[in-house]
C-alpha cells in the first residue's frame, strides 16, 4: 500500500473562490514517509516566496500497488543561454524538432507569456493547430498521483550530474510520467516561483533545461502539453491525474 499525498495552497481564498495559487505539491509514499512529507508539505505552503498561503488543502489517499505503473525516467540536458529571448528561441527550436508545429509553438509561448496570473495546472495544447483542448480554465490539468520509485538512487543520480535543487527533482518525475502517456509530443514548462528562472523542454527522448526562460522576479509561470492529432483526450486526462506511477532511474546509474 502507497499513500498519495497533495497538497495545493492558495492567497485571499481557496482556488475554486478565486484564491490566487501559491503552491502545490504531490508524491506517492509509504506509510513511513507520510508523516514527515506531508508536513513538509504544510510548511512550504506556510513559507512559500509567492506569498504565505492562507487556505491549505492536504488530500492523503490509499493507493494499491498493484495499480502502479512503472516509468523510466528521462535523462537530462542543460543548455545555457545568455537571456530569457534566446532561451525561448532555443526551447522553440527544441519543441519543434519535437514535431510541435511552428504556429502552434508560438502561439504556446505567447499563451504562457500572456498568462495574467498563474495556472495550478497544465493546459493541454494541439501540436498542430495550437488550440487548447481542456476547458479546465485556471485549474488546467493537475498532473498527480507519481514519485520517484527509488528516492536515494534518484537524489545521486541528479547529483552526479550537478543538480541538488528540489524544482529539478519534482520536474523531472512530473515530465517522466507525462513522457510515458501515448499522444503527448512534448512539454512546455517554466515556475511560477519569482525566483526560479531556469524551464525546460521535454519530449519522450530528453529532458532539456534552459537556464533562463522568464525574467527573474516574474511570478507567472506554467505549462503546456502538446497533444497529437486524435489523442482521446478522457483516457490521456485520466492517466495524468489519476493513474499511479513510479520513476525508476536505470539500474547500471543507480549504484
Ligand atoms: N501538474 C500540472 N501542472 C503543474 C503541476 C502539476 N502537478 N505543478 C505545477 N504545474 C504548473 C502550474 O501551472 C504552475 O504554475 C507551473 O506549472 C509551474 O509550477 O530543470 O518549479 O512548480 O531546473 O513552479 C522547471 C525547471 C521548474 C526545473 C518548474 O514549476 C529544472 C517548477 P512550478
Ligand atoms: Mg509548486
Ligand atoms: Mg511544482
Ligand atoms: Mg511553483
Amino acid at each position: 500500500m502507497l499513500y498519495s499525498v497533495r497538497m495545493r495552497a492558495a492567497q485571499g481564498d481557496a482556488h475554486e473562490k478565486g484564491g490566487k495559487h501559491i503552491s502545490g505539491a504531490e508524491r506517492l509514499v509509504s506509510q513511513e514517509q507520510l508523516p514527515s512529507v506531508a508536513t513538509a508539505m504544510l510548511r512550504r505552503a506556510l513559507f512559500h516566496s509567492r506569498g504565505t498561503a492562507d487556505f491549505i488543502n492536504l488530500t492523503v489517499e490509499t493507493v494499491l500497488t498493484e495499480n502502479v505503473q512503472a516509468v523510466p525516467c528521462l535523462p537530462i540536458a542543460t543548455v545555457a543561454v545568455p537571456s530569457v529571448t534566446a532561451g525561448r528561441e532555443s526551447a522553440q527550436a527544441e519543441l519543434i524538432r519535437a514535431g510541435v508545429a511552428p504556429a502552434a509553438v508560438a502561439a504556446a509561448i505567447e499563451a504562457l507569456a500572456g498568462l495574467k496570473s498563474s495556472l495550478r495546472g497544465a493546459m493541454l495544447v494541439d501540436a498542430q493547430t495550437g488550440v487548447r483542448l481542456d476547458d479546465n480554465g485556471e485549474k488546467g490539468i493537475r498532473v498527480s498521483r507519481m514519485d520517484i520509485a527509488d528516492e536515494q538512487a534518484y537524489l545521486c543520480w541528479l547529483n552526479r550530474q550537478g543538480h541538488s535543487n528540489i524544482h529539478i527533482q519534482e520536474a523531472v518525475v512530473l515530465a517522466s510520467k507525462v513522457m510515458a502517456a501515448p499522444g503527448v509530443v512534448a512539454e512546455l514548462c517554466w515556475s511560477d516561483d519569482p525566483e526560479y528562472v531556469t524551464g525546460y523542454v521535454s519530449t519522450p527522448m530528453l529532458y532539456t533545461r534552459f537556464t533562463k526562460l522568464k525574467p527573474y522576479g516574474s511570478p507567472i509561470g506554467g505549462r503546456i502539453f502538446f497533444i497529437k492529432e486524435g489523442t482521446d483526450l478522457e483516457q490521456l486526462a485520466d492517466y495524468l491525474q489519476y493513474q499511479p506511477v513510479l520513476i525508476s532511474v536505470p539500474a547500471e546509474e543507480a549504484s
